[in-house]
């Protein structure tokens, strides 16, 4: 009996190929090294973190784990709404398994999540389900305004309790913000890209050069 008909998987998405994984890490690093010496950092730390401290070791505060990706679709093995009819989409029957190339477009850090914004292509929103910007109660811009696959991104590290679906919430909230026309405030010109504000620890990274990195699409049983 193939697996497939005895159990979902925890989750599908696109799994980056080693080499990548490092180079996305070391990126990641470089710039929460970077950020958390920034004077305009500093300012804001107030809005980052509640308790009263004076500095705060962003690598220090992000925790890592597991293999970088992309989730297209949190299945829960089955219990998820749409898990079955996700899974049985021609589109992810035919690419399972299949190479692609991922374009990462920007950086993000919240008080609880760091990750990078994947800027899908149409090939790839066709593996994209349909209700994940359906997040009303959360994010509630999020299912009227903004365009499938706003949510598309990889979980960098999370904050001590924090879950890893908010980093998804946290880009969206900040999506939703340039969409209602707030720009944030340009903080700085980095190296990586340019670096700005949106208010309340929010602070987003727009890579000059986007990073492409392969992945496989796949799934994970956990
Ligand atoms: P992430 O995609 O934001 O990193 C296993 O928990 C994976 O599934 C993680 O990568 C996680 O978040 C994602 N995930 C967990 N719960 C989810 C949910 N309710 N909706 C979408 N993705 C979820």
């Amino acid at each position: 009996v193939p697996l497939e008909e005895t159990s979902l998987p925890l989750f599908f998405g696109w799994f980056l190929l080693p080499g990548i994984q490092d180079k996305v890490r070391c990126t990641s690093m470089d710039f929460l090294k970077t950020l958390d010496t920034l004077e305009a950092f500093k300012k804001h730390l107030p809005d980052f973190t509640v308790e009263a401290e004076k500095e705060v070791d962003l690598e220090q505060y992000f925790q890592a784990n597991g293999v970088l990706h992309c989730t297209t679709k949190f299945c829960d093995y089955g219990k998820a709404e749409g898990a079955k009819e996700y899974a049985d989409k021609p589109a992810v029957k035919e690419l399972y398994g299949s190479a692609f190339e991922l374009s990462l477009s920007a950086l993000f850090v919240t008080p609880r999540t760091v990750g990078a914004r994947v800027s899908l292509s149409g090939d790839q929103l066709t593996l994209w389900p349909a209700d994940a910007e359906e997040v009303v109660s959360v994010v509630p811009a999020a299912a009227t305004t903004l365009p499938a696959g706003s949510r598309a991104h990889i979980t960098l590290g999370c904050a001590e309790g924090v879950e890893p679906q908010q980093t998804g919430f946290d880009l969206l909230e900040i999506l939703a913000l340039q969409q209602e026309g707030q720009e944030g405030e340009l903080v700085e010109e980095m190296e990586l890209g340019s670096l700005a504000y949106y208010g309340k620890g929010r602070w987003l990274l727009s890579l000059r050069e986007p990073i492409s990195a392969q992945a496989c699409f796949s799934s994970l049983y956990g």
